[in-house]
């Protein structure tokens, strides 16, 4: 999964991707639009996997991996022009995680945050971007649809995209994101390629002081201003900063640190997370003395398919899988108990993987 950040300059972003990544990208830098972003691969905590590494104390622990992009700040009434060459960097993403900053005074950018008002400001950014991409498009397939070329096959497909183009168009002048036209699953397919920003799943992380009241009654307000109602957005906040300085600290000083602050969930983990429910992505497991391992799999997914993400050989000669829910298993104790107590199953090829399952492969070599 690739999580591109994004935002108004001073927003917090290289300091979430800090506290995201683990890294020590420079803060408080101001970057052109056309620098390079900063990149990151970052295993994904999970405590499912860490239960499951502890009762099989495998050779091998690998978490799923999440690539994380921050790019520079997207300036306000930029236009399609300059933000082009930024969103360039965001076009593969599965989520685009919006910072805004609800955080107080920094002595370069006043001292009011207005997380509404920036927040609206990307939507806006991201609405032209994809709308000069569409815009283009729509222009040369009429243009190809005049002269009639290619086979009758070319000819239909030119059609269903002027049509396609035509309605998000329409949508985007709107200033609708994508993301909210009911699409059908091969219309989807036809725009996949062009990476549409506001196709995206969109995470909007209010970057806060701190993780207080205060922090969850804006979080409330935000939404019900925002109009939050499609399955692609979600509103949460993070206290960057301090969540920076906490992945700087040894884990027993983070502890005493959180404990002293009341916090009781990683705001980390719950980026994530959320992540993964907006991009429709599930997680299994597979374990056993060799490995225990975690792997990324799109929500309504096949074991079938499940197989072939670990290897082709496995897809191919796929004869059934052994399925059983992580905390059954944990449970258990064992995949002997677990059998005892009839709550290993034996799944065929179109059983739809549930996140959290852990799932042997059997095949045919
Ligand atoms: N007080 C406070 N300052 C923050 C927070 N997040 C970022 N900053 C500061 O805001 C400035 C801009 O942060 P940076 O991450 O570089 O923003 P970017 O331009 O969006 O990448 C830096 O001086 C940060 O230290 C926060 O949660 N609280
Ligand atoms: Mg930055």
């Amino acid at each position: 999964m690739q999580i591109g950040i994004m935002g108004l300059p001073g927003a917090g972003k290289t300091t979430v991707f800090n506290a995201l990544a683990r890294a020590q990208a420079a803060v408080g830098g101001y970057s052109a639009p056309t620098a390079q972003p900063n990149l990151a691969v970052v295993k994904v905590p999970d405590p499912r996997l860490d239960a499951l590494g502890s009762l099989f104390n495998p050779k091998k622990f690998t978490p799923a991996e999440v690539q994380y992009v921050d790019v520079a700040g997207i300036v306000r009434g930029s236009g399609s022009e300059s933000a082009g060459s930024l969103l360039a960097h965001l076009r593969n993403t599965d989520v685009l995680l919006v910072v805004a900053r609800a955080f107080g005074s920094v002595a370069t950018l006043g001292t009011e945050p207005t997380p509404l008002d920036d927040i609206e400001a990307v939507r806006l950014e991201l609405v032209l971007a994809d709308l000069d991409v569409v815009e283009k498009r729509l222009e040369r397939v009429r243009k190809e649809a005049q002269y009639n070329k290619g086979t009758p096959a070319e000819r239909q497909v030119r059609e269903i995209e002027v049509e396609l183009f035509g309605r998000l168009h329409t949508a985007l002048a709107d200033e609708r994101p994508v993301r909210d036209l009911e699409l059908t699953v091969a219309e989807q397919k036809l725009l996949r390629g062009y990476g549409l920003l506001t196709a995206k799943p969109m995470l909007i992380l209010v970057n806060v002081s701190e993780p207080d009241a205060t922090a969850d009654a804006l979080i409330e307000q935000l939404r019900a201003r925002l109009g939050i109602h499609s399955m692609g957005t979600e509103v949460a906040s993070l206290a960057g900063k301090l969540e920076m300085e906490l992945v700087e600290l040894s884990d027993a000083e983070a502890a005493e640190f959180t404990e002293a602050l009341g916090i009781t969930e990683s705001g980390l983990t719950r980026v994530i997370q959320l992540s993964y429910q907006l991009a429709r992505l599930v997680s299994f497991f597979t374990v056993g003395p060799d490995e225990c391992r975690a792997w990324t799999l799109r929500s309504g997914s096949s074991a079938v398919e499940a197989a072939g993400s670990i290897h082709s050989d496995l897809a191919r000669g796929f004869i059934r899988a052994e399925v059983i829910p992580w905390d059954h298993l944990i449970d258990a104790g064992s995949f002997v108990e677990a059998r005892k107590r009839g709550q290993l199953r034996s799944e065929g090829k179109t059983y739809q993987v549930q996140d959290g399952d852990v799932i042997e492969v059997l095949f045919n070599v």
